[in-house]
């Protein structure tokens, strides 16, 4: 017999083709009595090809699928490209390319690296979204989205970053400056744009994400994001008018000490209600901070208050007392009401403002002293002075009471009477209550949630993106296009880059944009592509029919497969991707589109995926691996010296999944070196084979519990500590004196997930099965030889008994003593030092002198 060698080169492209040949991967969607979905976050095909770092999130997803599928679920595990937006047409900018073009061969070198690295992939089902086969239907998409009422459009302050020419999300905004352009700052625009009503679902959405099992750190961004205020909607009443302005506030408690109103400088009513000599102040007032803004962006909270006063009154529907209006620059148009009351003895940007302004300054609240903090008060130089003593803290308790300070932490209301009506003496909790129910009874406000969520703004004055489904007849007013009219076709254009004038490149396509309405009128085609975000958030609904011309999907296998049930990607896209997703999903549903949430917990629901993981990412030489580091590597070099299941198996090695960890490729070599012995063990194996009864007690122990572990911890999406476990139980098989088949068929089976074309090899041509690993089970274990015999040892130190450990009546003395100075009580008498010797008596205890 030849001397056998492991050459993964040959086994992975005969096991590849042997895949293909039989259609190892391939599913048949309608027949699956007992399906399992997972996706991973498809990529965006750059020109550079897969990185290692997304050969790493793929990888964990794919050992799910796999793992599923030997559980005995039929697994579609699909794929597809993301290759629509800005990224791709700056690249092509860039490389001065068309995108059209650079788009299908890029394409073409992710399918061949994704094919190299062995993924259970059913290529007969991909998408891309810059065909017009699947950007149809995100054009559909809209369509329904419109019909179901969640779709307007808008002239508001929208972001947009002049480096990329157009719009962008809220979303993409970090820091006031673009995501994609760090160093610049994003200005603010009025300009018309399409918006998706995201905010009609905010409590939904948020209130899912109690019961959703997704990563703790994805549930929190998104939290986050949405972010809910309670608190109340309060009405004042023009004085000698009948306008109301309603604001919100958290602190309806404080409603006494509200002694002027202040409305964003565009609010809708400030041209009402200005008095007539002050509107020229109003409007210098209004043209200086549209200046500004443009000019400094938006800088938030540290600014300076600003503001001018509109002449007219309101009236406090506590105290009856007229305040002043005005308008500000603190006040966002896009929150709550875009009106507040303010509160400066409460309110530290009212406190400012009323300093500023000469405003009275009345305190509603009479400080706990004993509870305050230094962050609770403003207005005061040396607070954290004050608050050390007791006489400080009585002098800022006056200052408070005289207005001279402001105060927003704990105590018990005062100031707070008119007439018969008093809440002098409440806590903040109760007086909250007590205003709202007295507001709700004179019919002048009510409890009220507010959130920090915006509505989705979808236009994109770009080219390479969707056409925005919509005709404008002659007086401008917007026409969906009929759903038998799409796809509304991108028009081949070669000058594509963005104007900056703010009106996208398909306007200068004169040809396509002038049109006629389905009744036959002229009209105008819109001229914004649709973002990015929305092709990719409908896309694992599409893959279910990726074929299908006459329909998005096919509405039973949607009832089939939906909800996806394990979707694995990158935690950057948790407020994204994650969050429109769902609102896609939640409006589809209301449109009637779309019916899934069959399964029991999921009905009626609307939610795309039942769990979510965040995979962790991976550092290379100390930062993250991206392009703009320029530290990405290709996992081309590395397939080709060691194999494709050498750099899966060594990239779930290096940390754990969900965190992720360091990429050094010396560290491949160990893993080589381990499949490599797997691999003799299956083809140069002296060990004779005996029934798995009469292997030594032990090693059926460790087998079958290794059966255990590997099992949990693939569904912890804990690899790392799985392929240790599969490591240790092979040495430990190997070095037996006798071994079983059914231990050899065990470890086939366990490393398939991870390593596929070595376990196929083993499986097939080691084990002699004709059909493949894939259609095997994962094997059972003997719940009986999962039980540890376990013990418990003493520690002490110095003879003093200091803590104690659980540990396998047969655990070696050099574990004992490992165990034992690791043992943080011993390690708090050591107090870092080296113990001077210790005694372990095996099975008792362990003495440690120091
Ligand atoms: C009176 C008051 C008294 C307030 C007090 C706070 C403290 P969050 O928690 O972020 O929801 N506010 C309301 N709408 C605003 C807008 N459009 N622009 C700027 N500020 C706005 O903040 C809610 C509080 O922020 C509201 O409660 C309101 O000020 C202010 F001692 O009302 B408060
Ligand atoms: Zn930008």
């Amino acid at each position: 017999m030849a001397e056998a060698i492991y050459d993964p080169k040959l086994i992975e492209a005969r096991c590849q083709q042997w895949w293909e040949e039989n259609g190892t991967n391939r599913i048949d969607l309608a027949a699956a009595d007992n399906p399992y979905y997972v996706l991973m976050m498809f990529p965006y095909p750059s020109a550079e090809g897969l990185h290692v770092g997304n050969v790493f999130a793929f990888t964990g997803a794919d050992i799910q699928a796999r793992y599923r599928r030997l559980k005995g679920h039929q697994v579609f595990e699909p794929i597809g490209f993301d290759a629509f937006g800005i990224h791709s047409e700056n690249f092509a900018m860039k490389v001065n390319r068309h995108p059209s073009e650079l788009i299908p061969s890029n394409v073409a070198n992710f399918t061949r690296q994704l094919k190299m690295m062995g993924f259970m992939f059913d290529w007969e089902r991909t998408i891309d979204t810059t065909t017009p086969e699947y950007y149809k239907w995100t054009q559909w998409v809209f369509l329904q989205l419109y019909k179901a009422g969640l779709v307007y459009r808008d002239i508001k302050e929208v972001n947009f970053c002049p480096k990329c020419g157009t719009v962008i999300s809220d979303e993409m905004v970090i820091d006031g400056k673009c995501e994609r352009h760090p160093d610049t700052e994003v200005e603010r625009r009025r300009m018309p744009c399409w918006f998706f009503a995201i905010t009609k679902f905010a409590g939904r959405l948020l209130d899912n994400l109690d019961w959703l099992d997704w990563s703790d750190r994805t549930k929190l961004a998104q939290r986050n994001w949405i972010g809910r205020s309670t608190g109340a909607e309060v009405v004042f009443t023009v004085q000698g008018r009948s306008q109301k302005i309603p604001v919100f506030t958290t602190r309806p408690d404080t409603l006494f000490g509200a002694t002027y109103l202040v409305l964003a400088p565009d609010h809708a009513l400030v041209d009402e209600i200005t008095l007539p000599q002050l509107r020229a102040a109003v409007d210098e007032y209004r043209g200086a901070i549209a200046a500004r803004a443009e000019a400094e962006a938006v800088k938030g909270a540290a600014q300076e208050k600003t503001g001018v006063f509109t002449g007219a009154t309101a009236i406090n529907p506590a105290t009856g007392q007229a305040v002043p209006v005005f308008i500000g620059d603190y006040v966002l148009s896009g929150y709550g009401t875009g009106a507040i009351m303010a509160v400066p003895g409460g309110d530290h940007r009212d406190f400012a403002f009323a300093k500023k302004y000469r405003l009275p300054i009345v305190a509603t609240v009479d400080p706990d002293m004993g509870a305050a903090a230094a962050e609770d008060f403003s207005g005061v130089d040396n607070v954290n002075e004050l608050l050390a003593t007791e006489e400080g803290k009585a002098r800022l308790r006056t200052m408070v009471l005289e207005g001279a300070a402001c105060y927003s932490g704990p105590g018990a209301v005062i100031n707070s009477s008119a007439g018969k009506l008093s809440i002098n003496g409440l806590g903040i909790e109760e007086a909250k209550e007590r205003v709202c129910a007295l507001l709700e009874g004179m019919d002048l406000g009510r409890r009220q949630e507010t959130y920090r969520l915006r509505d989705w703004g979808i236009s994109r004055q770009r080219y390479w993106g969707p056409p925005l489904p919509i005709i404008y007849d002659e007086e401008g007013n917007p026409h969906p296009v009929p759903e038998d009219q799409l796809p509304v076709l991108l028009p081949p254009l070669d000058d594509y880059r963005p104007k900056g004038d703010g009106r996208g490149p398909l306007a200068t396509a004169e040809d396509w944009v002038r049109t006629t309405l389905p009744d036959g009128r002229p009209g105008r085609r819109e001229t914004d592509v649709m973002d990015n975000f929305l092709d990719s958030a409908w896309y694992y609904l599409r893959y279910v029919s990726t074929s299908d011309p006459d329909r998005p999907y096919d509405p039973a296998l949607i009832e089939r497969w939906l909800p996806v049930d394990m979707y694995i990607g990158g935690n950057e896209h948790a407020v994204l991707h994650l969050l429109y997703t769902r609102f896609i999903c939640m409006g589809l549903h209301q449109a009637g589109a779309l019916r899934m949430g069959e399964r029991p917990e999921m009905r009626d629901l609307a939610e795309p995926f039942r769990h979510f993981r965040a995979h962790g990412l991976l550092i290379k030489e100390g930062s993250k691996m991206s392009k703009s580091k320029g530290n990405v590597v290709n996992p081309d070099e590395y397939v080709e010296d060691h194999g494709a299941d050498t750099l899966r198996m060594y990239l779930m090695f290096l940390g754990p999944y969900l965190q992720g960890g360091d990429f050094r490729d010396s560290d491949l070599q160990g893993v080589r070196r381990f499949l490599n012995r797997i691999f003799l063990w299956y083809f140069d194996n002296p060990q004779p084979e005996v029934p798995e009864a009469e292997l030594p007690k032990p090693v059926r122990v460790k087998l079958h519990q290794t059966i255990k572990k590997v099992a949990e911890d693939i569904e912890a999406l804990s690899y790392n500590t799985a392929i240790a476990a599969l490591m240790e139980l092979h040495n430990e098989l190997k070095s037996a004196e006798a071994c079983s088949r059914s231990a050899k068929e065990a470890v086939a089976l366990m490393l398939a997930p991870f390593a596929p074309h070595l376990a196929e090899e083993c499986w097939r041509n080691g084990l002699g099965h004709s059909t493949s690993v894939f259609e095997g089970r994962y094997p059972a274990f003997d719940p009986a030889l999962t039980v540890l015999d376990e013990i418990e040892v003493a520690v002490q130190v110095n003879g003093k008994i200091r803590s104690r450990l659980v540990v396998p009546r047969e655990a070696p003395k050099e574990e004992l003593e490992r165990l034992a100075l690791a043992d943080a009580s011993v390690q708090a008498v050591l107090k870092g030092a080296a113990p001077k010797r210790v005694v372990v008596v095996p099975g008792r205890l362990v003495n440690v002198i120091a």
